[in-house]
């Protein structure tokens, strides 16, 4: 087995390697056979949200791309393609394009290239290879493995010849127009083109994604940005949407022009009108099982699956995560979030845990199971200056204070204390509210206004749960907060179609994988008069007369809307929960 050392020299290598590639530009090359318009690329590897390539690929000419691109008739074939033609491609004395902890894992460190290539680093094998919506349309490669996902820097996915055409594009033009690295560690932003007589060789960064896994942005340093081009601009911002890097370890990224006011206030005026027990705005619940008060998140919270804005956003987040198309199931719906005086949620993770087997539900994300991957947090108000409610990473330190200038906990405590602001908001003495308040004025706090987003990751790109992404809401020390989350998924989550079900669980005492039919009463107890000719709806379909004493009932799913109206009216609304049965009363 390599030590760590073998690999520390290995990256040193690896490193200096890079150095020579890039000071090695300004010398000629020979031109590639074969090229039709003197234009030869080299691909630059880099896996799954790692910042550091891991290998580059020998010169390919225009003709050889232009043939990938020709023979794929679908993304599948595409990937399957790029997959086998960067394996061969590939320099493979100067790349490390295989999985280093997997080889440890499976004490496989022989010196077979096989068993050490990009193949075993796309194809992970069946136990850590979580099943996704897709996966029966992909096809093997020619070492008859999955193949990988290609994705560029900023998470589009590659998933056609035209775009791979475009990505060339893009890469020479960049390379034609920068003479220099303005930023040696941002690789993306040099002048990588090696200008000879009459050739030119273009860069093109890809990022590998194993089968089952899902794209994950590799920041390198803090401020570092990536410019979503392929997302389109908002009407009204009309700037490009763009991540900017708040902290590498855990994954922070804030999310300049994703959402505008006009949505923000849609979400938060929705919430506030929702009428169903099961969606409207109350006080939140944490873990699995979505119905245990706890003690420790004071704020409140609403559910919007179905409203227009919603679904725009969550599409548009789905698409700046780098999927390209929104898959059902993989998140948990908008939650809408309300933090008034005090209000807090203490620092926790987003990764789910089921220490207690409860669920048939396989939350090991490190295998084969799903979990909350990331979350996107929109928060829709402003806070006066100095009102706290602030998302804390409370394993984290700012980027701006030396680590001899961190403030300790107990300091920060005493100096509340002295200067009153959390008595002042009615904080007691002592209760863990202060603590966080502490908390967020020592560690890496995002503090919220309007318009703000933020982006970051639960997991590792291998699956595993990132620790270090422990993050709470600070109390609020003055007016209200409101704000949005997304919890993204990488498999579909429990109780949908696809998701993954737990090895020791029995597949024959599952009544089916799919959206669950649900069975819902609905009840007119007859106490209010003006509910006399009140009717069901389903939607906006008749279901039938809600008289007094007289219930409905119906099978229904989770997420569907049922309506109550009298005359044109709707007088009440409620949306289906995940239970299987269910009464809704008026
Ligand atoms: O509202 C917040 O700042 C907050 C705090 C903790 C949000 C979340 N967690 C979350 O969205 O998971
Ligand atoms: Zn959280």
């Amino acid at each position: 087995m390599m030590t760590k050392l073998q690999r520390q020299s290995m990256r040193f290598l690896s490193t200096i390697c890079c150095l020579f590639l890039i000071a090695i530009k300004s010398f000629p090359v020979a031109a590639a056979d074969g090229d039709d318009n003197n234009t030869v690329v080299s691909f630059v590897i880099h896996l799954n949200g790692q910042p550091d390539p891991c290998g580059t690929t020998r010169l390919v000419t225009q003709e050889q791309i232009d043939k990938w691109s020709s023979t794929a008739q679908n993304k599948y074939e595409l990937e399957t393609i790029l997959t086998d033609e960067m394996v061969s491609v590939l320099n493979t004395e100067t790349s490390s394009c295989h999985d280093e902890d997997l080889e440890e894992q499976t004490n496989n460190n022989n010196d077979d290239d096989d068993e050490r290539s990009l193949y075993t680093f796309c194809d992970r094998g069946p136990e850590l290879t979580p099943i996704l919506l897709d996966h029966k349309q992909l096809i093997k490669t020619q070492h008859q493995t999955l193949p990988c996902r290609w994705y560029t820097r900023e998470g589009l996915r590659i998933t056609s010849g035209e775009q791979l055409q475009a990505l060339l594009e893009t890469a020479k033009n960049r390379s034609s127009s920068t003479s220099s690295c303005s930023n040696p560690q941002d690789a993306s932003d040099c002048d990588t083109s090696t200008q000879a007589e009459g050739t030119a060789t273009t860069e093109v960064h890809l990022y590998a994604v194993p089968a089952g896994r899902v794209f994950m942005f590799a920041p390198a340093y803090v401020g570092e940005i990536f410019q979503l081009d392929h997302l389109k601009l908002l009407p009204d911002v009309n700037k490009p949407i763009y991540l900017k890097v708040l902290s590498t370890n855990p994954r922070v990224f804030d999310i300049l022009n994703v959402f505008t006011p006009e949505e923000a206030d849609a979400v938060v005026q929705r919430a506030l009108n929702e009428t169903s027990p099961t969606h409207r705005i109350k006080r939140s619940t944490t873990g699995t099982t979505e119905n245990a008060v706890f003690t420790k998140r004071t704020s409140e919270n609403g559910f919007d699956t179905h409203g227009t804005v919603a679904l725009a956003l969550k599409q548009r987040i789905f698409e700046l995560l780098g999927y390209d198309e929104y898959w059902d199931g993989h998140d948990d719906g908008l939650q809408v979030l309300r933090y008034n005086l005090t209000q807090a949620y203490i620092q926790h993770d987003d990764y789910l845990t089921d220490p207690g087997k409860k669920d048939t539900f396989d939350y090991e994300s490190a295998k084969k199971g799903g979990n909350r991957y990331a979350t996107v947090l929109l928060y829709m108000t402003d806070l006066p200056d100095g009102a706290g409610g602030e998302t804390v990473f409370s394993e984290a330190w700012p980027n701006d204070v030396l680590p001899h200038h961190r403030t300790h906990l107990k300091t920060a405590i005493k100096e509340l204390r002295k200067n009153g602001d959390t008595q002042l908001a009615g904080i007691t003495e002592g209760s863990w509210e202060e603590e966080m308040v502490a908390l967020c004025r020592t560690r890496l706090a995002i503090k919220p206004h309007a318009g703000r987003a933020v982006l970051f990751y639960s997991q590792h790109p291998n699956g595993e749960m990132d620790r270090n992404a422990k993050h709470g809401g600070c109390p609020v020390l003055n007016g209200t907060k409101w704000a949005a989350n997304l919890w993204v998924w990488n498999t579909p989550r429990k109780g949908y179609k696809g998701a993954p079900i737990r090895d020791d669980v029995d597949p024959a005492t599952l009544s089916d994988n799919g959206p669950k039919q649900l069975f819902a009463t609905f009840v007119n107890t007859g106490k209010d008069p003006a509910m006399a000719n009140a009717e069901l709806y389903y939607e906006s379909q008749k279901w039938g007369p809600l008289h007094p004493d007289k219930p409905l009932s119906a099978n229904t799913y989770e997420g569907h809307r049922w309506n109550v109206r009298v005359g044109d009216e709707v007088v009440t609304s409620w949306v289906i929960g995940n239970e299987q049965k269910q009464q809704f009363v008026i």
